[in-house]
């Protein structure tokens, strides 16, 4: 019976060590975190375009950054931006390119953390990286050959190689535009992951001794500017 007490002691001393170590880095943990920030830029801003003003947006003093050596603390090789302690602002390091950083991922962002010493102060800073329209789409070939017979059935299809565009959103490829003809439409559709292709749709037959050869130029269309 009096052993039971005593590893019931034990077992109580351990867990209020252990409770009290857990205040301490709970409370260091709020001491470190204070504010967030968040700013959104295009991507491929020039280097030295201002992000936005951190001394401001976090509520501090140039005099406070200076003493408190404020400075960024990241985890990735790239360092994408740069703070101007002096003035308080964060500026374009490294040229941003959002195809680069994230794909076809939306929304497109990094993180990092600005820290200042005595005291400790650790502010996280997110920012969202815009996608531009720096990318036209591509098709892997420029040049599709059929033979089609004079006796293809109206209706027939021929499918037509997809275009690539490293854009997202609206500055993704939107459509596809065929050279206007007689002979084919041009039927468009939506891959389940989201990607687009067209194939040609005969509508009225070919006429080799009229045309024995049909010359046609295939668009794709992006949007945005
Ligand atoms: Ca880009
Ligand atoms: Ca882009
Ligand atoms: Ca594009």
């Amino acid at each position: 019976m009096e052993l039971e007490e005593q590893h019931r002691g034990r077992g109580e001393r351990w867990r209020m060590r252990h409770l009290k170590e857990l205040c301490v880095f709970v409370f260091l943990c709020l001491h470190l975190t204070k504010a967030q920030i968040r700013y959104s830029i295009q991507e491929e801003l020039k280097t030295g375009s201002l992000v936005g003003n951190i001394a401001r947006d976090l509520g501090l003093d140039l005099k406070r950054l200076r003493s408190g050596r404020a400075r960024i603390v990241t985890g990735e090789n790239i360092q994408y931006t740069e703070l101007h302690a002096d003035k308080g602002t964060l500026i374009v390091n490294e040229r941003i390119d959002r195809e680069q950083l994230c794909g076809d991922v939306t929304p497109c962002s990094f993180t990092f953390e600005i820290l200042l010493e005595n005291p400790m102060e650790l502010h996280p800073v997110t920012i969202e990286v815009l996608d531009v329209n720096d990318n036209a789409p591509t098709f892997q070939n420029n040049h599709l050959e059929f033979e089609i017979s004079e006796s293809a059935a109206l209706g027939s299809r021929f499918v037509l190689e997809s275009a690539d565009d490293a854009d997202v959103g609206q500055n993704d490829l939107q459509n596809y535009v065929l050279t206007s003809n007689e002979n084919f439409v041009l039927k468009q559709h939506v891959n389940p992951d989201g990607s687009k292709y067209a194939e040609m749709v005969l509508q009225k037959s070919l006429d080799r001794e009229k045309q024995p050869r049909l010359s046609l130029k295939l668009l794709a269309v992006d949007g945005g500017n």
